[in-house]
């Protein structure tokens, strides 16, 4: 079991996360969200992990790169160590439920919480005159994606935090409204020593798919020499590393490849900080480029692989999508007849 996960007792202990397809995999997905997946499907919960495939629209995708990424990202859960018996792997898409609950969750979130989210503010940027409104609601259908399932658990990275706190209030004012306890109030699973994996060019920054500068980010496809190349040109400043971590509190850039080197190491940041203390970066980088090139290298080749063959993927959403909709036609159903819908 994950280290702090309390399970509340009345639900089935069930984990639901999802992804965007808005580009390819990033260290960061990787790092902050897939490799906890893989941790919790080896844990006592049900697993069930999304292309999220309607968020992904909220900001604009060529129609042939949307399906490209999300057959490419199904591809990059499977290589990862997600196995598409065990849990349920599938595109938000092909499960109308999330779309239906999302607009009844519309309806219960209030102006006011959603106005608040930071990620919108940070996505719209200054002109979010012209942002879509998909964007501006993408909270509330979060929030349907994990309570169509009654999750009980969300892995993600720090960045959704804020998001999974609106799920939690999005729950209980359904809950309190209609006078039942229907909704779970659902547990964020924030875990790993890379929870906010940084931008390799500006420490301030998320590491991000859709970052126009590809130096920024490691993607899962990435070649040896690739990682290696963004690794060694990776923003940092000419102090050796410190003895402990207080000594990274003004070095994001610094911080954020001790974090990567912990997290890929399976290692707290406590631990390979004593390992890497005083080195300089140019013996730290290699060190560095050589873990992520024996970490990723085989999940970019399985990746490959599996995208030689695009029926059988299709194949694997296909039955993923249906053994979610098991769940959600029932939760939705009961939920519009909570709400007073007559469904004859
Ligand atoms: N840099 C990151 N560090 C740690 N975790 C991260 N995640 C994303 N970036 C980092 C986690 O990955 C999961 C899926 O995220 P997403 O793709 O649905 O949305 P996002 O957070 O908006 O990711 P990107 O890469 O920044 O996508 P774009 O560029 O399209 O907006 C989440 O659990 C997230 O926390």
């Amino acid at each position: 079991m994950s280290e702090g996960v309390q399970i509340p007792s009345a639900f089935t202990p069930r984990v639901f996360s999802g992804i965007q397809p808005s580009g390819g995999l990033t260290l960061g997905n990787y790092l902050g969200a897939i490799k906890r997946f893989v941790d919790m499907q080896a844990e006592e919960f049900e697993t069930i992990y999304c292309m999220v495939d309607l968020h992904a629209i909220t900001t604009w995708q060529d129609p042939a790169d949307l399906r490209h990424n999300t057959r490419e990202l199904c591809a990059g859960f499977i290589a990862s160590g997600i196995d598409p018996e065990q849990s349920i792997l599938f595109n938000q898409s092909q499960v109308p439920e999330h779309a239906q609950l999302g607009w009844v969750f519309n309806c219960v979130a209030r102006m006011g919480w959603m106005k608040r989210m930071t990620q919108f503010k940070d996505k719209a940027g200054k002109n979010a005159e012209n942002a879509s409104l998909g964007l501006f609601g993408y909270p509330a259908l979060m929030a349907a994606d994990i309570l169509v399932y009654h999750a009980t658990h969300v892995p993600v990275g720090e960045d959704q935090k804020q998001h999974l706190e609106l799920t939690r209030d999005i729950a209980t004012k359904f809950n309190h409204d209609f006078g039942v306890d229907f909704f779970p109030i659902t547990e964020p699973v924030i875990e790993g020593a890379a929870t906010r994996v940084m931008s390799l060019r500006d420490g301030s920054k998320k590491m991000s798919k859709s970052d126009p500068s590809d130096a920024s980010r490691i993607n899962m496809t990435d070649t040896a020499d690739d990682i290696a190349k963004k690794i060694r040109k990776a923003k940092t400043d000419p102090e050796p590393l410190p003895s402990d971590l207080d000594g990274l509190a003004e070095r994001p850039e610094a911080r954020n490849l001790v974090n990567i080197y912990a997290a890929l190491s399976d290692q707290t940041a406590e631990a390979a900080m004593a390992e890497v203390s005083g080195k300089q970066f140019g013996a730290f980088k290699p060190m560095l480029a050589e873990l992520a090139v024996e970490k990723l290298s085989p999940i970019s080749t399985e990746m490959a692989r599996l995208m030689d063959d695009q029926a059988e993927i299709d194949r694997i959403l296909a039955r993923g999508a249906e053994r979610a909709r098991e769940i959600t036609a029932p939760i939705l159903a009961k939920t519009y007849d909570i709400v007073g819908m007559v469904q004859s």
